[in-house]
């Protein structure tokens, strides 16, 4: 039994939601009483109670007019353990769009379906209607356990990746809230089950351990107050980092003997990635590895290091919530000894592993068993029908004909599987008639790989637009690379409208991050297999200038790159101090193949040191701000 009575409730005063959780009976109130009313919106208090009924309280913020009220409507998103959406459960949702959303689905960075635009008044039946159709929108968002991530890839002649859908779906139903509120609230008590709990997880959940469980209560895992802040697990098998393991508070790596077994589990655990701008108390981190655990004692592991966190996670300010703060707080070492103490024994030693890949299991593959499985790529996940590309309409005629499950996968992509190769070909002409492509080479790679978060018109938190905003952004990176003879080089672009950071792009080789209106701070750095953190290069670049801030680094990549040496690595191997320094002294007109247009003219030493020294801490070229000096000092000629 774990003795030192922890509570940090007691300690320091709790933030207000702690208060609402506290009050809510379990989830219930405010929200079963306000969704009843005919209103418009819910209140504060309920809106915080909803997130883990799976829904958020946004407005459409192209549509805000001042002094009138806003333009309410509900995001749904659905929570799916290693991305399962079952073909009754697709075409609900596609109906619901239709039906109550705003046309589009999204498909999220962590494996799920969103649903943007639904009024209050059909909330209700949305929620319904998912659950009817074997999904949950239960604890998809709010201070529990989020959806648990695993690999899409189907392949059924890998034993590893079987091991890490079933044991996603066991851990998502372990940490599964048990309260009653949801079924009460939105299907008038009907507990609707869509598939059965196996009965080693029921036992997990309900056995003793060293003081894991609280006893007595309607939730025996996450107690009156649930989590101090949203938890993020998955899943994943050595060397496939298709899930972003660096970046979830718990990872678990299955790992198998010579004949395939299952043995046990590495663990990761501390990663994650919002933070605040200028806040530099907050902070992107990566997952430390903690130990190994055999099979048998997973759950009690999981439940260790969500016990830990539970107790000793910061109550009081929810910018600090996050476990990653309890490890930095603590170290490895005096985490990985509270773990102990609620696991009951001595964690043992990690297990060497191969170095992680980012794979996108995109096109036509051979599952292993004869059929076959087809990854198909959406533009930042949302699905819609637009112009000639009907990939809305493509996905239902897909699903309606041939009864396909799939899995959407963290890159914002889904993977139809259990194909039949005799309706390949009758697939494959549905895709084409809807100018849906098949063949992930003929994507441009800088789409390919890239990734931006909704931000406006619909994310409350956004600064600045993102979904919106990278389709142009990539199109003019590619010009501008085409321009400098970089015709073959891609890497992986994310971005996001603020710096919670959504579509992780802390992880990225180049991130954009929100940080005033139209303006990015850009992240440089990160690895191509998405295996190491990029680091802040630039707090505000304007959106206008991204040309004339990437040529100078981009040249000095051609110039100093290795063979095959990826921009992400070349940056962290290079340092920011060099590119800096390259980036000052760059001079565009000279470097093109038209430098004869160049004018010459003669600086003092210190006028020119200055500029140097200002060129540099702005990341931007001499000659800009030079030009940019001048121009405004013609201006106020009179
Ligand atoms: Fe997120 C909040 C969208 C994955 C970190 N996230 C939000 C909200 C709900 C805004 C809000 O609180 O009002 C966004 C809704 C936007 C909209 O209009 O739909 C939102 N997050 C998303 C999605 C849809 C982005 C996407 O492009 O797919 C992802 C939904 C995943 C899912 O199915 O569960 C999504 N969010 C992430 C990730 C990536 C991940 O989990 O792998 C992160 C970074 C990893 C992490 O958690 O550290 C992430 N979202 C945040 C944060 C910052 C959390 C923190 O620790 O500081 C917030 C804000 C908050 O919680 O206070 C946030
Ligand atoms: Fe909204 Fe920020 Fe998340 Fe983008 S990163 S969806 S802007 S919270």
């Amino acid at each position: 039994m774990v003795k030192s009575s922890p509570s940090p409730i007691a300690k320091t005063k709790p933030s207000k939601v702690e208060g609402i959780k506290e009050n809510s009976n379990f989830l219930r109130e405010p929200v079963a009483t306000e969704a009843l009313q005919d209103t418009t919106h819910f209140s504060e208090d309920a809106v915080q109670l909803l997130k883990f009924h799976g829904s958020y309280q946004q407005d459409n913020r192209d549509n805000r007019v001042k002094g009138q009220e806003k333009d309410y409507q509900m995001m749904l998103r659905t929570k799916n353990p290693g991305g399962l959406v079952p073909p009754q459960l697709y075409l609900a949702l596609d109906k619901l769009a239709d039906e109550y959303g705003n046309h589009t689905l999204r498909a999220t960075t962590r494996q799920g379906f969103q649903l943007h635009g639904i009024l209050k008044k059909n909330l209700k039946v949305a929620i319904a209607t998912i659950v009817k159709n074997l999904g949950s929108t239960l604890g998809a968002c709010g201070d529990l356990n989020r959806n648990v991530m695993a690999p899409p890839a189907p392949f059924k002649n890998r034993p590893e990746y079987q091991y890490a859908w079933e044991y996603a779906q066991n851990i998502a139903d372990l940490l599964s809230p048990q309260t009653g509120a949801y079924y009460e609230i939105w299907l008038d008590g009907e507990k609707v089950i869509s598939g059965e709990e196996s009965p080693e997880v029921k036992a997990a959940r309900q056995s003793n351990g060293n003081g894991t469980i609280i006893h007595d209560t309607e939730e025996p895992i996450y107690g009156t107050h649930y989590m101090p802040r949203k938890f993020k697990a998955c899943v994943t098998v050595p060397g496939d980092n298709s899930i972003d393991l660096y970046s979830q508070d718990l990872t678990l790596v299955v790992i198998t003997n010579k004949k395939g077994q299952l043995e046990g589990f590495n663990v990761f655990a501390g990663g994650g990635l919002g933070r605040t701008h200028n806040k530099e108390e907050t902070f992107a981190r990566l997952a430390d590895p903690i130990g190994y655990v055999d099979k048998d004692d997973v759950y009690d592991m999981v439940k260790a290091i969500v016990a830990t966190q539970r107790d000793y996670g910061d109550r009081a300010d929810r910018r600090h919530a996050r476990l990653k703060y309890l490890i930095n707080d603590w170290g490895v070492e005096q985490f990985r000894t509270k773990v102990e103490e609620y696991f009951g024994k001595a964690i043992a030693p990690f297990k060497k592993l191969p170095e992680f890949k980012y794979q996108d299991f995109l096109g036509w593959q051979e599952q292993g068993d004869g059929k076959l499985f087809l990854g198909i790529s959406i533009d930042n996940g949302r699905v819609k029908d637009e112009g000639s590309l009907l990939l809305k309409t493509a996905l239902r005629e897909i699903v309606e004909q041939f009864n396909l499950p799939m899995r959407l996968t963290p890159h914002q992509n889904l993977i139809f599987y259990d194909i039949a190769p005799e309706n390949q070909s009758a697939i494959q002409d549905i895709l084409d008639r809807c100018g849906v492509v098949s063949d992930p080479s003929t994507i441009e790679p800088l789409v390919r790989f890239a990734m931006a978060c909704p931000a406006l018109p619909t994310c409350g938190l956004a600064i600045t637009e993102s979904e919106r905003a990278i389709p142009g952004l990539l199109e003019r990176i590619r010009t501008l690379l085409d321009k400098l003879g970089l015709q073959n080089e891609h890497f992986v672009v994310r971005m996001t409208g603020c710096p919670n950071g959504c579509a992780r792009p802390y992880m990225a080789e180049l991130g954009f991050v929100g940080s005033a209106p139209e303006s990015y701070q850009v992240w440089l750095g990160g690895s191509p297999h998405q295996t190491r953190l990029a680091q802040a290069y630039t707090e505000k670049l304007h959106h206008n200038d991204i040309e004339s801030f990437l040529e100078p680094i981009f040249v000095y990549f051609k110039k100093s790159k290795k063979s095959k040496e990826s921009f992400g690595d070349f940056c962290d191997r290079v340092g920011f101090d060099a590119i800096r320094e390259f980036s000052a002294t760059y001079d565009p007109l000279a470097a093109s193949s038209s430098g004869k247009s160049r004018h010459r003219v003669s600086l003092r030493d210190d006028v020119y040191l200055r500029l140097k020294a200002a060129a540099e801490s702005q990341g931007k070229p001499m000659t800009e701000l030079v030009n940019a000096a001048l121009e405004a000092y013609f201006q106020n000629l009179p």
